[in-house]
């Protein structure tokens, strides 16, 4: 029932993306997202391309089915990353961080469908005019780089942009999520922060043990000064680094000051000075479950809500009440 048009170019079975986050989108969880029948993408993040390079033969050896490549357009190894992709002709890929126009024309060319995140409208329909194959619409909600605009509001202003299918990312973590942003107009969802939960992650266990324990109001975020804010869970380091923004500290300093925080966070498990990049959604988070599991349980879910809808309107789908 929630099979949308997407799924059928994806490949997929379920609208259900996750996310490519740096470190946590290894082999392991991409290739148990999409045996599950959604889509595991692996996270370049900053690093370096033979660790990418690992992943996409491990994730190979794992599963048959589609998996995709997130390209980090802030890391310093992105003209690598970029051809990398295109010689091993990964199937799917998305971009974050930045704007991929100039890598669009070369990554087509290799036959993978493009998928840029995106967090403002206007970047939405140059892309689209570009020839790309969805958009991701991310709200600020999400966890690590955001933009400014929610993705209540951000999501229908893209479907009514462009001319793509549109996928809706922050702000979810269940069935719930998933069937509100297809009531916004998009066709599937992107999830990173409910995958950290998931057995197959590699996050360090005190971090996946956070996530369960914060609320509602636990994340925030930083870095605007430098051009590229990223929301995290509150600590020690988003304390540390608000008073060093607050007090003028260069950018250069800050930046210098955040090398290497967010590997100590989600893999060695920092979780006080270490950088936790998760998104406002982590409240939502209440257990760590194999991935299979997290995908099936959203699509009963969804399915659940709309039943539930569809049985309050009327049989015909229409509200007795009004
Ligand atoms: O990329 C993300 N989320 C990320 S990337 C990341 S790695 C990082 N590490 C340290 C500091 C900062 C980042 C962690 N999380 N999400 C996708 C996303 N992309 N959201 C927003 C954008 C975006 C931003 C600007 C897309 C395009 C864009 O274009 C600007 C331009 O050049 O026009």
């Amino acid at each position: 029932m929630l099979k949308t048009p997407l799924c059928e170019v994806l490949g997929i079975d379920f609208p259900i993306i996750q996310g490519g986050m740096a470190y946590l989108g290894s082999a392991e969880l991409v290739s148990a997202v999409s045996e599950a029948g959604g889509l595991g993408i692996i996270g370049s993040g900053s690093s370096q391309p033979s660790w990418i390079q690992d992943q996409i033969t491990l994730v190979r050896a794992l599963t048959n089915k589609p998996f995709g490549l997130n390209i980090m357009l802030m890391s310093p190894y992105v003209e690598d990353v970029v051809q990398l992709a295109i010689e091993e002709k990964v199937p799917i890929i998305t971009t974050g961080g930045g704007n991929p126009g100039i890598y669009l024309a070369r990554l087509k060319e290799s036959g993978a469908k493009i998928l840029p995140v995106v967090s403002i409208k206007a970047l939405a329909k140059r892309l689209d005019r570009q020839g790309v194959d969805a958009i991701i619409a991310e709200g600020m909600e999400s966890g690590g780089h955001v933009g400014e605009t929610t993705t209540m509001a951000l999501v229908p202003q893209i479907v009514d942009a462009v001319s793509v299918p549109v996928i809706a990312a922050g702000g979810m973590a269940d069935g719930r999520g998933l069937a509100a942003a297809l009531t916004l107009g998009a066709q599937a969802v992107q999830m990173g922060t409910r995958f950290i939960c998931a057995e197959e992650c590699i996050a360090h266990t005190n971090f996946k043990q956070k996530i369960l324990a914060v609320g509602d109001h636990d994340t925030v975020v930083t870095g605007e000064s430098l051009g590229h804010p990223a929301r995290c869970l509150k600590n020690k380091l988003t304390r540390q680094f608000q008073s060093m923004e607050q007090s003028g500290v260069p950018a250069e300093e800050l930046d210098r000051f955040g090398i290497g925080k967010l590997y100590a966070g989600i893999i060695d498990g920092d979780i006080e000075q270490g950088s936790l990049m998760a998104g406002q959604i982590a409240g939502l988070v209440s257990d760590i479950k194999p991935a299979r599991s997290i995908i099936h349980d959203i699509v009963l879910e969804a399915e659940a809500v709309f039943a539930r809808i569809n049985s309050a309107m009327g049989t015909n789908g229409e509200n007795p009440s009004v």
